[in-house]
């Protein structure tokens, strides 16, 4: 993208309506622009990275065996009267009728939908194990929408359900997601803790939050240290139930399910109480929705079943910024590779000069579609402001002097560091890291 003709735009200005910092970097970036209380659009550069965290979310669902479907946003009353949550769902749910006086509802999440729809199908226990997942907007009318897109009305969120026959199968399905659900954050650059939750509005006994740490976060955690490291890309060869067990084996609470006598007990220079910001959640509810809405199989006695069920979130959207929270300096966001909009940042500082424009035009083709060329007319210093502000992982700038000598100066927004390459190295040490 060229930013003469891109629409990236940056303020200066930090706006006065931002409580947090992740809010303030991504108005300020020019990645959200809030339409309603709690309602965003999502421009260019924003857009790119939550495709970014969605794929990745995407690919460790896959791996762990779930599939890949999309339901609607809009669901009908009736079906959420079958499991008896429509009166209970209160007034975080989005009421609507259609032309026909017909009670809809803008989904909050979909139990009920995926349970009626995999019921279709699903006859004996030879259709199970399942697990179904897509990534789609939810609507809740939050009493406090706040923070941007940390707690929007309307979100993006990647919902798992599996269905089992047995609760020791389900169990296994809710370990499987466990395990995928450390990966997929880990991918992200972040250390997401599990920790046991209460289960609200979507029911159960098990449970746990994916929280990782951040000052500004809305949770209180408690936590044994043994827990922050734990590298969960290294021990990919765990089997899900030695991660889980180890994952059990210490101490994590959020506030609403700290124990004071379990935590007295742990060595005071092992324990860590902090703030964090909930990623994930996911549920294993048994029958909750299965029996009073049919979802029934045979078994292989002749008996018949109902579905045992779990389900597994990921804030999608709110992801984006939690990755922020936990990765800015003052001069602004840095990106993980992994999510970033762009690969890296072209900074031409004398465009209409030939050999900064020749060198700048070169590396540009080398990254198609995945870098921005800053071929404005501005100075230096605004250019290195909003590179960094935007937070590319690799910044190339390219001036006269340089250019002269056919390199390029390549800087890594993560630690500063500056390095003179030739372009054919620049390229190979920008494509090395993504
Ligand atoms: C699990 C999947 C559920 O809804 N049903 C389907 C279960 N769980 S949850 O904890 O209520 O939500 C899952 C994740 O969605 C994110 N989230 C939000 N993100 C932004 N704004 C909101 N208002 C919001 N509410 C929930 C969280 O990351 C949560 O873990």
């Amino acid at each position: 993208m060229r930013l003469s003709r891109a629409f990236l735009p940056t303020l200066k200005e930090t706006p006065a309506e931002a409580e947090v910092l992740s809010h303030r970097l991504m108005l300020r970036a020019g990645l959200i622009r809030q339409t309603s209380a709690g309602i965003y659009a999502w421009l260019p550069a924003g857009q790119r990275v939550l495709r970014n965290v969605a794929q990745i979310v995407r690919e460790e669902q896959d791996r762990a065996g779930a599939q890949e479907i999309l339901m609607p946003t809009i669901q009908s009353a009736e079906l959420w009267r079958r499991s008896g949550r429509y009166d209970d769902y209160g007034k975080e749910m989005l009421r609507i009728r259609d032309r026909g006086d017909r009670e809809m509802l803008y989904g909050p999440t979909n139990e009920e939908m995926v349970t009626d729809l995999f019921k279709a199908y699903a006859k004996s226990y030879r259709d199970l194990p399942r697990n179904l997942y897509h990534i789609q907007w939810k609507f809740r009318d939050e009493v406090r929408p706040r923070f941007g897109v940390m707690r929007g009305r309307e979100f993006l969120m990647k919902d798992a359900y599996s269905f089992d026959v047995t609760p020791e199968g389900a169990r296994e399905s809710y370990r499987a997601m466990f395990r995928a659900y450390l990966r997929t954050f880990a991918r992200m650059g972040l250390k997401a803790i599990p920790m046991q939750a209460d289960t609200g509005p979507i029911g159960g006994d098990l449970s746990h939050e994916f929280i990782i740490l951040a000052e500004t976060g809305e949770s209180v955690v408690y936590l044994h240290r043994d827990l922050l490291a734990f590298d969960a890309l290294a021990n990919d060869d765990m089997d899900a139930k030695a991660v889980m067990d180890f994952w059990t084996s210490r101490y994590a609470a959020t506030d609403e399910k700290h124990d004071e006598a379990a935590w007295d007990a742990i060595p005071e220079a092992e324990r860590v109480s902090a703030r964090g910001i909930e990623v994930g959640h996911i549920f294993y509810f048994g029958k909750k929705y299965s029996a009073p809405m049919g979802l029934q199989v045979a078994g292989a006695d002749g008996s018949t079943v109902a579905a045992e069920m779990g389900s597994y979130g990921i804030g999608v959207s709110r992801l984006v910024a939690a990755i922020i929270e936990a990765s800015h300096d003052d001069e602004g966001i840095i990106w993980p590779d992994s999510v970033a909009p762009f690969a890296c940042a072209i900074l031409n500082l004398k465009p209409g000069d030939a050999a900064t424009d020749g060198l700048a035009e070169q590396l540009y083709a080398a990254f198609p579609g995945n870098a921005v060329l800053d071929d404005r007319e501005e100075r230096a210093g605004a250019k290195f402001a909003d590179a960094d502000l935007i937070g590319h992982p690799w910044q190339a700038v390219i001036g006269p002097r340089g250019a002269a000598r056919g390199v390029v100066e390549l800087k890594r927004r993560a630690t500063g560091e500056r390095v003179e390459l030739p372009l054919a190295e620049a390229v190979a040490r920008i494509k090395g890291a993504a």
